[in-house]
């Protein structure tokens, strides 16, 4: 796929080798993540000197199959722009955030042997009627689109990657919430055969997410099947997982099995486990720091640079007006 580079955020070739990105990563990490790792949301510093070469060769990975390949590529949206560079394939792909398969950066082997067919998609709660597809009857009805995405995990380091996917609205226009429906909540897979994770004591499984209706229905708000103009790989949530770019990373839940309309807040899986450190809305603030550590800056991951974190991720003409009237609410953890 072709990658356009703005400039100005070009990088010497030297400098993106993987053993310098990641002897960086872990100078970096190592600073900030001391005592409490197991409290980081997708946190594992111990991890990541085993790093070296991996990133090198591998942006393969199980997509669920030849039906689910042939949908790509998709024509690209261009209402979204970057002002970075986009992350390398191999790292987007081999640098992963998901506790299902441990909890540390180098799952993406792990991740191979999650089942991704058959796929059933679970809507319920108060919808006019329950009902449970495929996913890939379900993405067959759904307008799919690139979009280029900047990504923040609540770590202080980002990414940019290309997704391919359909607006979370396409999806709720087809579910047919009843109105009374404030919330929607999003589950990730059970399956501890495969995921290790899941075998692990002290956290609340299956992983939860949870949007306002109003931010649901935002047109940022984005349901990913596809990475860098093919099928989801397992590692970033295949075959469908949350992007919504204006909030930290682990809002954007991976693997989702069941949507549910409801009319209270969910409990998320970080704010189960961490309540004073990860909260419901978990908006991108630069001078909101985390209790451990600043959010003023961010690593651009795979270009040895720091740039300055911007309100929403930089996605403030989209979504800021969803909070003017959210009074007495933390909306930056
Ligand atoms: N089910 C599930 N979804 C998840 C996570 C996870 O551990 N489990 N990690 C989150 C975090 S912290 C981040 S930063 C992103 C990482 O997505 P990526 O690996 O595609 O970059 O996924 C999010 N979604
Ligand atoms: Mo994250």
């Amino acid at each position: 796929m072709l990658i356009k580079r703005p400039k100005g955020w070009e990088i010497p070739e030297a400098q993106a080798t993987p053993e310098s990105v990641y002897l960086n990563r872990r100078h970096f990490m190592g600073g900030l993540a001391t005592a409490g790792a197991a409290l980081l949301a997708g946190c594992g510093p111990a991890e990541d000197a085993r790093a070296q070469g991996d990133g090198a060769s591998i942006s393969t990975g199980l997509t669920g199959g030849a039906e689910a390949e042939s949908l790509y590529p998709v024509p690209r949206n261009e209402t979204f722009v970057l002002d970075r560079e986009i992350t390398r394939e191999d790292l987007a792909t081999t640098y992963n955030n998901f506790y299902e398969f441990g909890s540390h950066k180098r799952i993406w082997r792990n991740a191979q042997n999650l089942p991704l067919t058959p796929w059933d998609v679970t809507i319920d709660g108060m919808v006019e009627q329950e009902r449970t597809i495929s996913f890939y009857d379900l993405v067959r009805q759904m307008p799919l689109e690139e979009r280029l995405y900047r990504h923040r995990c609540v770590e202080a380091w980002a990414m940019a990657v290309p997704w391919s996917g359909f607006p979370l609205k396409a999806l709720i226009d087809w579910a047919r919430p009843l109105s009374s429906a404030t919330y929607v909540r999003m589950e990730t897979f059970m399956n501890r055969q495969v995921a290790s994770g899941q075998r692990a004591p002290g956290y609340p499984w299956p992983y939860v997410e949870g949007l306002t209706m109003a931010e649901a229905v935002n047109d940022l708000a984005f349901i990913a099947t596809g990475i860098y103009g093919r099928a989801m790989p397992a590692q970033n949530g295949a075959p469908l997982r949350l992007a919504v770019p204006w909030k930290y990373g682990f809002k954007s839940i991976k693997s989702i099995v069941r949507f549910t309309f409801t009319d209270e807040r969910p409990l998320t899986f970080w704010e189960n486990v961490g309540p004073r450190e990860y909260g419901f809305w978990a908006n991108v603030n630069p001078e909101v720091p985390h209790r451990r550590w600043s959010q003023a800056t961010e690593e651009l991951f795979g270009v040895e640079a720091r740039v300055p974190t911007q309100l929403f991720n930089g996605y403030g003409e989209y979504v800021a007006h969803l909070y003017d009237g959210v009074t007495g609410e933390d909306l930056w953890h």
